[in-house]
This record gives structure tokens, C-alpha cells and sequence, in this order.
């Protein structure tokens, strides 16, 4: 059966290059969520649109289920292929194709790394300002498919602010251009802003045209120490004030740990609850004095217990390191994630809360808190204890989620600020978005994949 498919992939589209190994399955067939076994039909790795076109045209006819794949640095299983789909990976879609210096814009493929569309940026004395730990594994592909937050959304916003076109395959093979690059369109539906973050579920982004924009003015990395959560949303407000915040990011001591014990410098001879990593611009004396001022109010407040300022690039990148590095240090103990939002505002009690909340259902457990203060977005990542099985941890963690859920619907916050929800949020979707939101939604896939077969069972079974 999978011979005959395969032959008929092959005679469909002669010049693919189809991979089937054992290694390059596993390799292929799972992101960074590492729950489900591997078991894709095959791995297509197109060169061109018109193959992509053609690989969706079998796919129609032999009703073959297809997963789009950029570089798999997912944490929520969208691009997992477990059950016999053939992977489209556009890893060989990785070039640059155009810039025009009027538009500001840069066309890209899909396949893209994110640091190699820094670097094609710069090349032209711009940027591409959207930034996250993972910029030299994933792609861009991928960073429009869920819409991709990071590290400096508080100054420049999410992906979808930075796309001004894109160039999608249907379900059925046919070829969209949407908005093409244009500032203004206000010709109808923008199906550009619906398939950002649509997860692969409702077609297959081939190239985009991205927005580019000026440098940042020169910019120093603080570390603060901070003695509680509150006064943590305290120093954020006179910061924001007063500087121009890159970035302004929190992690806690358990996190520190884990990097430090990572091979991280530690930056102050004390341990404090909480850790903030703030960029923000530092061009001329003014704006450095205004910096010093808004650290030595919050000092003379007591919000802030410490703190060092970066002196050069290496000591920026050294105190970056110990917000970047957390996923890393922590990814050997099978950490179950959560990555939600709530308001700015509501942070504090939401914290609160689900802190209580966890502890008391599972006080043996180590819960790992950080995120992305700017953007109300929390990461939560419960650490496996090494007497508790895989099934059980999972389970209790699942029993987490749906604890959280509540607490979010409560709070009118959402489950995924900027993971996604793939396969391991699907449950909970509904804490987030409503009953008759979710049936348009669904609505909406039937029109664009009637046979659902574009990454099925991904955000929701259809
Ligand atoms: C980050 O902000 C990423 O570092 C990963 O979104 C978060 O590992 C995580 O939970
Ligand atoms: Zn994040």
C-alpha cells in the first residue's frame, strides 16, 4: 500500500526528492515536543512552488494526508507526523528571492532559517526584528504558521505585524498571492492574516514578503534583581517609562539555577526570587543617564535588590544567555509546558493564583517560571521528578493544564500566547476561544480542506 502510494508520488511528481529512511522518518516526523512516535509515510522535500502544487494535487487525488514542515522547533506538536501523512518539509525553499528598497520589503522562501533572514536583512542595512532563542534552527515558514512571539514583541509586536505578503498552496494545489506586498487593501476577507497561525491547517506557505525596518539606536542589557512579583511589575512600569524597551524579560531563581548548572557565569553572589533581563535603547548620554536614573529610583524603592549592566557585546550576550539558555537547561528533565497570557495587568494575580494552585495539587513537583513580561506571557514548565513514570507525569501534568484552563477562562486569558496549539493544547482550546467561535473556526477549515487533509487533527479534529 505504501509502495503503491509512493509510486504514484513519484510518477505525479518525477523531479521530488522523496525520502523514506528509517532515520530521516524519525528525523522528520517530530518537532521538539518529543511525545509522539514518528511514523510519517514519507519525507517530500520540494524545490520549487509548482512541486509543491504538484505533491498537494496527488495528495488530493489519493487523499494522502500532508504536514508542512519548517524546522520543527515546535514545543506544541504541529508539526508531528504520527500517522502515516507524508511530511512536506521546505527546508530546501531557503533563499532569499528579492528586496526592494522602497517597499523596505524582503521576498523569502518558506524554509528560510529566521538568523539567515536577520542576516539577508542587515545585508541591506535593516532588520527583520522578530527574535527568539530557536532563530537558527526554525524557519520563517514556520514562524507565520503559528505566528511567533519572542523575546522583543513588547517593542515590534508579533510575526503578524511583519508580513506583507504571502504566497500560499491550497489544499487542492491552487496557488495564492495574498496581498502582495500592498500597505493599504481593504478589498475584503485578508486571508494573509487568517493563514498566519493557522498551523498548517488551512494551506502551505510558500514564500513570504516581509517587512523590514531601521536598526535599533545602540542598546545596553541590564539583569535586576527583584525581591517579589509585584514590585516586578512596578520596575516594568518605570522602566517602560522612562526608556525605550527592546525587551524586558523575567525568569525565577529555579530557572537561574538550572542555567548556571547549564554552564551559565552566575552574575551576583546572592540568590533573589526573581530575575528580569531588560534591552533597551542606550544611544547617547541622555538616554544612558535616564537608564542609570529609572535603576537607582527602583533601588531606592527596594524593587530592586541588584543589578549589572553590560559594558560590551560579550557581557550582553552573557546575560542574555541566562533568560535564552532556560529551554536548553532544563529540556533533560522532560519539562511539560505551558505558555499562556493573560492582561499585563492581571499577571500578578494569575501568578498568584496558579502558583497556589499547582503547589497544592502536586507540591512535589519543580515548576519553572518565565516568560515574557511585556506581553503578559508566561512560560510554565513542570519538571518531570525522577521517581515518576512518563504515563503518570503526563497525566498529572494534563490534570495541570486543566486546572490552569480554568483559572484562564477565568481571567479571559488565552492557553497559547505564542506556541500554538497543535496537537498538545487541542483539548483546552475551548478555556480560550468560545463554543460558537470554535464552530466558525472549524467552518473555516471546511472551506479551505474539505477533506481535512492538511495537517489533520492539528488546533482541532475536524
Ligand atoms: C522562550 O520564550 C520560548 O524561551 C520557549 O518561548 C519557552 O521552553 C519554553 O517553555
Ligand atoms: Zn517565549
Amino acid at each position: 500500500m505504501t509502495d503503491l502510494r509512493l509510486a504514484s508520488l513519484r510518477q505525479a511528481v518525477p523531479d521530488l526528492r522523496l525520502q523514506t529512511d528509517a532515520a530521516d522518518l524519525e528525523h522528520y516526523g517530530r518537532d521538539w515536543t518529543r511525545r509522539w512516535t514518528p511514523a510519517p509515510l514519507a519525507i517530500a522535500l520540494p524545490s520549487t512552488v509548482q512541486q509543491v502544487q504538484a505533491v498537494m494535487r496527488w495528495s488530493a487525488a489519493e487523499n494522502v494526508a500532508v504536514v508542512p514542515s519548517g524546522g520543527r522547533t515546535g514545543l506544541s506538536g504541529g508539526a508531528v507526523a504520527a500517522n502515516g501523512e507524508l511530511v512536506l518539509s521546505l527546508e530546501r525553499m531557503n533563499k532569499a528571492l528579492d528586496y526592494d528598497p522602497v517597499d523596505r520589503t524582503l521576498v523569502v522562501q518558506a524554509g528560510m532559517p529566521l538568523e539567515a533572514v536577520h542576516n539577508a536583512a542587515l545585508e541591506h542595512g535593516l532588520i527583520y526584528p522578530v527574535d527568539f532563542a530557536a532563530r537558527g534552527s526554525c524557519s520563517i515558514g514556520g514562524n507565520i504558521a503559528t505566528n511567533a512571539g519572542g523575546i522583543r514583541v513588547i517593542r515590534y509586536g508579533n510575526t503578524r505585524e511583519w508580513i506583507a505578503g504571502l504566497k500560499v498552496v491550497t489544499a487542492d494545489g491552487e496557488l495564492l498571492e495574498l496581498n502582495k506586498g500592498l500597505v493599504k487593501n481593504s478589498s475584503g476577507y485578508d486571508f494573509r492574516q487568517l493563514l498566519i497561525g493557522s498551523e498548517g491547517t488551512l494551506g502551505v506557505i510558500v514564500e513570504a514578503t516581509l517587512k523590514l525596518t531601521d536598526p535599533p539606536p545602540a542598546s545596553n542589557v541590564m539583569l535586576l534583581a527583584i525581591p517579589s512579583f509585584e514590585v516586578l511589575m512596578q520596575v516594568f512600569a518605570a522602566f517602560r517609562a522612562r526608556l525605550q524597551l527592546q525587551a524586558f524579560e523575567f525568569f525565577t531563581d529555579k530557572a537561574l539555577r538550572h542555567v548556571l548548572a547549564h554552564g551559565a557565569q552566575a552574575p551576583f553572589d546572592e540568590v533573589h526570587p526573581y530575575y528580569v533581563v531588560t534591552e533597551f535603547a542606550a544611544g547617547d548620554e541622555a538616554q544612558e543617564a535616564a537608564a542609570m536614573a529609572a535603576f537607582e529610583d527602583c533601588m531606592g524603592n527596594g524593587w530592586v535588590s541588584d543589578g549589572v549592566i553590560s559594558a560590551s557585546d560579550a557581557q550582553a550576550a552573557q546575560l542574555w544567555r541566562l533568560r535564552e539558555g532556560i529551554t536548553e537547561a532544563v529540556a533533560r528533565y522532560k519539562p511539560y509546558k505551558n505558555d499562556v497570557s493573560v492582561r499585563i495587568s492581571a499577571m500578578p494575580a494569575f501568578l498568584a493564583e496558579t502558583q497556589a494552585l499547582i503547589g497544592e495539587a502536586y507540591p512535589h513537583f519543580e515548576v519553572v517560571w518565565f516568560g515574557h513580561i511585556g506581553d503578559g506571557n508566561l512560560h510554565i514548565n513542570v519538571l518531570k521528578p525522577d521517581d515518576t513514570g512518563d504515563a503518570e507525569f503526563l497525566q498529572q501534568c494534563e490534570h495541570v493544564t486543566k486546572l490552569l484552563a480554568a483559572v484562564l477562562a477565568r481571567f479571559g486569558g488565552s492557553i497559547s500566547a505564542e506556541h500554538g496549539i497543535g496537537l498538545v493544547k487541542k483539548d483546552y482550546l475551548g478555556s480560550t476561544r468560545g463554543a460558537a467561535e470554535i464552530a466558525l473556526m472549524k467552518a473555516v477549515k471546511r472551506a479551505f480542506d474539505p477533506q481535512a487533509r492538511l495537517n489533520p487533527g492539528k488546533v482541532f479534529d475536524s
